[in-house]
């Protein structure tokens, strides 16, 4: 009898010791393969653009909340990061479009914010020159900052975002894939929810989301590759599985933040590479963050950077790593990055 209690406890004591040991294994992958944004280069925290006399000049970026302190205080209503890798072939269109648009909209009271992220085609100096000969802008409605090491499409808009002056702020990416005109539609959306409280004044955080979940049926999708659709569904299926449920598409390139949701949101923001979508929406949930989906126009623009096989199975594990880390308290959502 003594000899069985023995062995049964000897039983419980092994199974304890691996479920102990499983725990701690995972902790500690998750933990390896955690990521904190590495800290910006002197560099990064400057800007390029041209100056009112028609020369290239490069200054102290403002920052964010603190952006009175040097003398950057023109009221800006909706700035626009556009993260940029190697983007001379495509620029072109998506900022003539968005320049119309927000001068028609905003007279003067925009920005837009050029995050290029190491380009080796040399997407700074030609952002530059269109800016200046083709747009006539100066360093109140068009600045750059580069990079001089890749960080990665997440690392360059949260940096784009801890450095703007706006009321709202957009990040659209460069192909022009995104009918520009469709902010208008989320600022609605922001809009409509933000103010509360009799008086009507008080902000709230507010998120509207670009979604493209409404073309699932259409010639867009359809026209995409085979393998790009099901790498598409795979990852769509490991999202929800994950946790984010009440989205259908985390990954458009077309989300607007009013400011006090930029404040909650970017600060906090872990991951620099494609999944950084991802870990906005979660950290807007746990928030408590109101998130709007609006269907907006989008078309396949060729010339995409990403390596479908690569960067999706990057994503799937950065997806794990994210939801597990929030899990275990590796991320806090109240600790600045
Ligand atoms: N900052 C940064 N942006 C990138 C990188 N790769 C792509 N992008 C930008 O992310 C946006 C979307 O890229 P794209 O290649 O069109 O991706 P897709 O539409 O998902 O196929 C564009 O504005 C790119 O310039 C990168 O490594 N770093
Ligand atoms: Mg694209």
């Amino acid at each position: 009898m003594i000899e069985l209690r023995f062995l049964v406890d000897n039983k419980n004591t092994v199974c304890f010791t691996l479920f102990v040991a499983l725990v701690l294994s995972v902790y500690l992958l998750v933990y390896l393969f955690s990521h904190t944004p590495r800290p910006p280069y002197p560099e990064e925290l400057k800007y390029t653009a041209i100056d009112e006399n028609g020369v290239e000049v490069t200054r102290t970026l403002p920052t964010l909340g603190k952006e009175h302190q040097n003398g950057d205080d023109e009221e800006i209503i909706l700035s626009v990061v556009i993260p940029s890798y190697n983007e001379t072939g495509r620029i072109l269109l998506m900022l003539t479009d968005a320049i119309k648009f927000l001068k028609e909209k905003y007279g003067s009271k925009w920005e837009i914010v050029i995050v290029d992220d190491g380009s080796t085609d040399n997407t700074t100096q030609y952002c530059l020159k269109i800016c200046k000969e083709q747009f006539q802008l100066d360093y109140r409605q068009f600045r750059i900052i580069k990079f001089s090491q890749n960080r990665g499409k997440g690392g360059a808009v949260r940096q784009g975002f801890l450095h703007i002056r706006g009321k709202y702020g957009l990040f659209a990416d460069a192909d022009g894939a995104s009918k520009f005109s469709d902010v208008a539609k989320l600022i609605e959306a922001i809009k409509t929810y933000e103010t509360s409280g009799t008086n009507g004044k008080t902000v709230k955080p507010v998120v509207a989301i670009g979604s493209r979940a409404h073309m699932v049926n259409t010639e867009a999708v359809i026209k995409r590759s085979m393998i790009r659709n099901c790498l598409m569904y795979g990852f769509h299926t490991l999202v929800f599985i994950f946790g984010i449920r009440s989205i259908k598409d985390t990954q458009c390139g077309f989300k607007l933040f009013n400011r006090p949701a930029i404040l909650k949101i970017f600060p906090y923001l872990h991951t620099e590479g494609w999944i950084f979508d991802v870990e906005i929406l979660i950290l807007a949930i746990r928030k408590r963050i109101q998130i709007e989906e609006i269907p907006i126009s989008w078309h396949e623009v060729d010339g995409s950077k990403m390596a479908l096989a690569v960067d999706s199975i990057k994503m799937a594990k950065d997806l794990v790593v994210i939801r597990m880390a929030y899990l275990l308290g590796i991320y806090n959502d109240n600790k600045k990055c």
